[in-house]
């Protein structure tokens, strides 16, 4: 677990993770090179993945990135059909918030004989889906309602539940392009509990509001619409 223990190693050194999310629906193989200029200088990590990719597009995506990046690259997948050997690392999610079993063992089945001797690095991950202020494409594919962002004490505790299964992360999601982040009170209860790193992502746009959200307590951030063209 290479990437794993990297990101272990720089979290005890007090130094904080930023992911930048590509959706391979959106994104242009050509651009690649300018896409990865105009990313921000302390970006550690690439996440690809969406709700909805058409086929093939997520390794044609992870191909044009890798020749003008070292940054490890991992997929963020929206469903089994999104796996490609041709990333370094895979986050295994369970879509923890919702009551879908599609999405919390389902697709997790579908993927397994793809990745039982994969060189993939993957990763459990807890993922759990928060109100963000406007219908996300998460809870609309996977048919799941959002946690509300005022049942803390739920939230906490789910998080918790996805450590206690085995997840080596959770993952804090309001959705792509939502309306409202996560709030720091979120952030900093669920943190207090976990021992595992935190990742929070969905609406989180500028400079100011990433520093509120490592300052709550996340470990890494991901942002994808704020870097889209
Ligand atoms: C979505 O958390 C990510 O899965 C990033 O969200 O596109 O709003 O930055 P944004």
């Amino acid at each position: 677990h290479v990437y794993y223990t990297q990101l272990i190693k720089m979290l005890s050194e007090n130094r904080k993770a930023l992911a930048i999310l590509i959706d391979p629906e959106k994104f242009i193989p050509t651009k690649s090179e300018s896409f990865l200029k105009s990313i921000p200088k302390d970006t550690t990590h690439l996440f690809v993945g969406g709700s909805t990719v058409p086929k093939d597009q997520t390794e044609a995506t992870v191909t044009a990135l890798k020749n003008y990046t070292t940054l490890p690259i991992f997929i963020f997948p929206g469903d089994y059909t999104q796996i490609t050997e041709t990333a370094d690392g895979l986050l295994f999610l369970s879509l923890l918030s919702g009551r879908n079993p599609e999405y919390l063992i389902g697709q997790q089945i579908k993927g397994a004989s793809k990745l039982k001797d994969s060189a993939l690095e993957i990763i459990p991950t807890g993922y759990i889906l928060i109100e963000g202020g406007n219908d996300s494409a998460v809870a609309k594919v996977s048919g799941t309602n959002p946690m509300p962002q005022n049942a803390i004490e739920a939230i906490v505790n789910t998080a918790l539940a996805g450590q206690l299964l085995g997840a080596k992360l959770i993952y804090l999601e309001a959705g792509s392009g939502a309306k409202r982040y996560v709030s720091p009170a979120i952030v900093s209860e669920v943190k207090k509990t976990l021992r595992i790193p935190l990742i929070v992502g969905g609406g989180i746009k500028t400079e100011a509001q990433k520093q509120e959200i490592y300052n709550a307590g996340a470990d890494m951030i991901v942002m994808g619409t704020a870097f889209e063209q």
